[in-house]
């Protein structure tokens, strides 16, 4: 059995569960980290020493940094397009996710927590919004981050990019606008990310 710790307003963990929900795999949900605490109990350290959720346990296995669990579950099943077992499309959709998670990820969290501070400036929002002028230019050619079809790319990117949409003041990008429309007909994605995620 998979048991997945972690909350539904952590977009970590977000992206998770649409994963899990796309490739209709049970779960047991441990309410985990933010309100519901328990992540610096020392059972939970065990687990994930740096106290951050999400945590996968799949028997033995434990598994923690969001990215690398989405690529353990999807490796669960012997064929999936979302993250394909030939290694060239897998490192096309791998850049993606390590592009989201180092490059455009912490400078949109800085700046939405200088905006909730009011010490939001200039250079934090070019900084948070220069990586999402850039994945526009690419998604005027191309349906999803990784070429047709949805892969664990979008899943890592989509939580941010929803995020972005909801900006006050932020620059027009018709093509990532089109993009998060088109992810808005998962209804998977409508239940995880833009119906959970502020
Ligand atoms: N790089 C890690 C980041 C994990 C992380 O920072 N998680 C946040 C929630 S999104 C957390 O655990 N915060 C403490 C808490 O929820 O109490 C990952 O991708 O899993």
């Amino acid at each position: 059995m998979l048991t997945l710790y972690g909350r539904r307003d952590s977009s970590n963990t977000a992206k998770v569960l649409w994963l899990l929900d796309e490739l209709t795999l049970p779960f047991d949900f441990v309410l985990t980290g933010g309100k519901f605490g328990g992540n610096d109990d020392q059972d939970f350290l065990q687990m994930n020493p740096f106290g951050k959720v999400p945590v996968l346990r799949h028997g033995d296995v434990i598994v923690w940094e969001s990215n690398a669990v989405l690529r353990y579950l999807a490796s669960l099943q012997d064929s999936s397009s979302l993250w394909p077992q030939e290694v060239g499309e897998k490192a096309e959709i791998d850049r993606w996710m390590d592009w989201s998670s180092i490059s455009l990820t912490p400078p949109l969290t800085r700046l939405r927590k200088a905006m909730k501070a009011g010490t939001a400036d200039d250079a934090a929002r070019q900084s948070a919004m220069a990586p999402f002028a850039q994945v526009n230019a690419w998604l005027g050619n191309n349906r999803y981050l990784a070429g047709e079809h949805l892969t664990l790319a979008d899943m890592t990117f989509a939580p941010s990019a929803y995020r972005y949409c909801l900006l006050q003041d932020k620059a027009s990008l018709p093509n990532l606008e089109t993009y998060v429309e088109r992810l808005n007909e998962n209804a998977a994605y409508r239940r995880h990310i833009s119906r959970a995620l502020t």
